[in-house]
């Protein structure tokens, strides 16, 4: 049967051409932030996809999406008592109830344009995630940067959107759109953010520094236990145990009953204090402006001294925090399970699991040379606390390291031995041995 004549194809040409238009005319902007409220959104912005503002999102966002024209940016508000609840179930049935809300809102805006012929997607609000990019960038949207161009709110020192009205109580949403509209949104102009710094006193591992240095690490290790990185040192403690007391000496009862848990219902976060303590916002800052003691009392207080296990890397910038800040808490040494499986993407890790305090009195420039499958140079300088990396070689080198790419990975990875790399010339360096300790200190894993 000839094409034209099958029962589907005559169905869609008796629609009429609109329904194949390859690209739509522009959208009315009031009609689509309507549509998304309509939708379940309790805020909306629009952005478009050549806004100046996210530029550093754009090449990601078209390698996900290349039709996308507009980036849909809405926000979901939480329930803020259930979040400030020291009870993990209590938060994280918010937290989930919240993102679920979100998936549902992404999935109705993208519905409703599929039915009006215009192509568009929603991402999630973490997981599913790509996993196969894992440990590099697995999320296919940077929901914050979007959010802000957006003027759905501000970054606060808690490095999360804060929203004029429900302040940090939100969780966002974007969906990409393949048609223009006909007017956009500018981001807020002021930050609902008041820098009070109840986000660095309450949060447990030190990640959240009142400087507004965020140790990616320390919250990534302790609050993600129970997903992607923490599940891989899980396994792997299982993998190596001789037997079942071996595992019960390893693993306690209540951390498999939480692994079963995150398993079957989603991960559990361990932590959320740095949203919870968060005064910010029209419509949640007046018993903070009211009684600021009570609010001290009834917020932070309980979460602060709430008796718990923080997991942390041993040697680690969170666990010096905890046993100093925290003796009522448990400091407990875990693996991170993340592992750059390319040179790419060991040194676009380096600054997220850089240890400033570790790298105390270091002052030194690291130059790397990699043979073998992935040839590379870079200049690593540690001073003052920082990091800074760089591709070739800069400046006058304290210390030069060449090393075999694959032998490096695995060495990274505990897969291979240094007495072995050393031996077999994998790894050489023209420097003090003590640069070489000092560097591994500030990046323990
Ligand atoms: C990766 C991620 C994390 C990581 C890194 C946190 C971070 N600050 O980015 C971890 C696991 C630590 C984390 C924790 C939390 N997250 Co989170 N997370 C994300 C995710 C998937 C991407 C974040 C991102 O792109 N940031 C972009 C830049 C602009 O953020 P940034 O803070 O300036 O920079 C950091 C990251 O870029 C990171 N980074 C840079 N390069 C790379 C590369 C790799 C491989 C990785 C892993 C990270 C990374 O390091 C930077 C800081 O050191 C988003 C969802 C999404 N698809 O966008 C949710 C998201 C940011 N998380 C959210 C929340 C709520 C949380 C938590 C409260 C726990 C929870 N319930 O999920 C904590 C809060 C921690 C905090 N104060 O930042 C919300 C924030 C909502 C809001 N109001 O802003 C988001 C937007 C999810 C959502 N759709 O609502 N998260």
């Amino acid at each position: 049967m000839d094409l034209a004549d099958h029962p589907t194809v005559k169905a869609f040409h008796s629609k009429g051409a609109d329904a194949a238009s390859p690209s739509p005319a522009a959208l009315d902007a009031d009609r689509l932030r309507a549509l998304c409220r309509q939708a379940g959104a309790d805020d909306v912005g629009l952005v478009r996809i050549d806004n100046p503002a996210v530029d550093s999102q754009r090449e990601d966002i078209l390698r996900f999406f290349p039709a996308a024209r507009t980036l849909v940016s809405f926000v979901c508000r939480m329930n803020r008592e259930p979040i400030r609840n020291p009870a993990r179930s209590v938060a994280n049935l918010e937290s989930h109830e919240t993102a679920d809300r979100v998936h549902k809102v992404g999935h109705a805006i993208v519905a409703a344009m599929e039915r009006e012929g215009v192509r568009a997607i929603n991402a999630s609000v973490s997981f599913p995630m790509e996993m196969d990019r894992i440990p590099g960038k697995g999320w296919a949207i940077s929901d914050k940067p979007i959010a802000v161009a957006a003027g759905m709110g501000r970054m606060g020192l808690n490095r999360l959107v804060i929203h004029p009205r429900f302040g940090s109580y939100v969780l966002l949403g974007t969906v990409l759109v393949a048609a223009d509209a006909s007017g956009y949104d500018q981001p807020a102009t002021h930050n609902p953010c008041l820098d009070c710094k109840l986000c660095a006193k309450a949060c447990p591992t030190g990640a959240i520094s009142a400087d507004g240095h965020f140790d990616f690490s320390a919250c990534l290790t302790h609050n993600y236990r129970e997903f992607f990185g923490g599940f891989t040192d899980w396994v792997e403690q299982l993998a190596d145990s001789k037997n079942a007391l071996d595992y019960r000496r390893r693993v306690t009862e209540p951390e498999t009953a939480a692994m079963w848990q995150s398993l079957i219902r989603g991960g559990t976060y361990r932590c959320v204090y740095c949203q919870a303590v968060c005064p910010a916002g029209e419509e949640v800052i007046g018993p903070y402006l009211t009684n600021r003691r009570n609010y001290l009392r009834d917020v932070l207080t309980p979460l602060r001294r709430k008796q718990e296990t923080v997991y942390v890397v041993p040697g680690s910038d969170a666990e010096a925090y905890v046993v100093r800040r925290y003796p009522w808490k448990r400091a407990r040494r875990v693996g991170s399970g993340v592992r750059p499986r390319s040179i790419r993407a060991f040194l676009s890790a380096l600054p997220l699991v850089f240890q400033r305090e570790q790298s105390a009195g270091l002052d030194a420039t690291y130059h790397f040379t990699f043979t073998g499958n992935e040839e590379c140079r870079a200049t690593v300088v540690i001073r003052d606390k920082t990091i800074g990396v760089s591709e070739g070689h800069a400046g006058l080198a304290s210390i030069r390291v060449t090393a075999d790419s694959q032998w490096w990975i695995g060495f990274l990875a505990k897969e291979r031995s240094l007495a072995w790399g050393l031996l077999r010339r994998k790894l050489r360096f023209r420097g003090s041995p003590k640069l070489l300790s000092a560097f591994a200190k500030c990046f323990p894993s």
